[in-house]
């Protein structure tokens, strides 16, 4: 009896022990998404307080909705770089919306406003996800000098070796010796191995090797890096083409990820290399770097309203850590808290 009674107090306790590691494990996500979400909600602090903090002011002069409040509406959205276009649509689809549901107080335009937004950043075109499964894959990161290829790069390198993937880079930035030396450093950081050639050589023959090497070692992701600077337009995209077409050929059985990484600080500019990137190859996905301390992130809208490409990560620093995986619904809460 006793024995039997303790085995069933034992288990009892058994299950309750579980459902103490099961609290623990459940609050160590939530710690890990507070975590998460205080990172970024910390790095769009400039872009919150340039669109949520003006529109309060702006609602607070207001009683009831009239055509000015639009008006200063739009004006927020515009210094915020959420670009005309956008904000056009934006502001007419606040409207028809109010209208709809015969709104009349100013305070109730705050909710209708982020309702748009988030449509906007949810009514994409394919997933938010990286396009990494099935293994092998191979994630070609492409945009302009300076935006944060490299950096992306090591942090992604760094993410997906520590969730057990196997990673290889290709050094195919070989227009100066210091992106390589870079790319070096962050390897090492993220311990993983470089593929690379000397500076000057042909990128498309470092991707061609690093196909190769992927293959022969059964390798789950092959990162590439590319030149940002070349000497002009043509040349840039002329080459970009040439590793395509190298990728296409030798790894057709790889899932692949072209990620243009734009620079959240350039505002607009990053919508005009956007248009000029997604006409020159297939951009499969948006990394949006350097959110943290600029005004700017209203970009993210232009960029998902007008190119209809799914941005993936966003950049909110410098740190290994500093790269997320994009979330509408998160973003969104981050700009506009409740
Ligand atoms: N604050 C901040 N800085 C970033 C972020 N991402 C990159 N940077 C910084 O931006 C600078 C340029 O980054 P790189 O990764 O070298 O950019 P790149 O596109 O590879 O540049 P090139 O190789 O010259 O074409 C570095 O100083 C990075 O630390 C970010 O999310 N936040
Ligand atoms: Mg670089």
């Amino acid at each position: 009896m006793f024995e039997i009674f303790k085995k069933n107090k034992n288990q009892e306790d058994v299950k309750k022990d579980e459902k103490i590691e099961e609290t623990n494990y459940e609050e160590s996500v939530e710690d890990e998404k507070k975590g998460f979400f205080g990172k970024l909600k910390d790095g769009l602090e400039k872009t919150r307080r340039g669109i949520t903090s003006k529109v309060d002011d702006i609602i607070k002069q207001y009683q009831k909705i009239d055509e000015e409040l639009f008006e200063e509406l739009e004006e927020v959205l515009i210094m915020a770089d959420v670009g005309f276009e956008t904000t056009e649509k934006i502001i007419e689809n606040v409207k028809d919306k109010v209208r709809e549901r015969k709104l009349t107080e100013a305070s109730d335009v705050k909710g209708v406003l982020k309702e748009e937004l988030k449509e906007i950043l949810e009514n994409v075109d394919g997933s938010s996800k990286l396009n990494i499964e099935p293994s092998p894959s191979v994630i070609l990161v492409v945009g302009v000098n300076g935006v944060g290829k490299t950096t992306t790069i090591g942090k992604l390198a760094y993410r997906y070796r520590n969730k057990g993937k196997s990673i290889l880079i290709a050094a195919g930035d070989t227009f100066r010796a210091a992106a390589i030396e870079q790319l070096n450093e962050w390897t090492t950081r993220a311990n993983v191995d470089l593929i690379s050639h000397k500076e000057g050589s042909d990128p498309a023959a470092v991707i061609f090797d690093g196909i190769q090497a992927a293959k022969a070692r059964e390798t789950d992701i092959l990162i590439c890096d590319t030149a940002g600077r070349l000497h002009n337009k043509k040349n840039l995209m002329n080459e970009l083409n040439k590793i395509m077409r190298i990728v296409e050929r030798e790894y057709p059985e790889a899932t692949k990820e072209i990620l243009l990484v734009l620079d959240a600080t350039t505002g607009q500019n990053a919508v005009m290399q956007a248009k000029v990137f997604k006409e020159a190859c297939n951009i499969s996905g948006i990394a949006l770097t350097k959110l943290d301390g600029t005004a700017k992130g209203g970009v993210i809208f232009a960029v998902q309203s007008e190119l209809n490409v799914p941005v993936k990560l966003v950049g909110v620093g410098e740190g290994v850590d500093d790269l997320q995986e994009f979330d509408s619904e998160t973003f969104i809460d981050a700009i506009f808290p409740e």
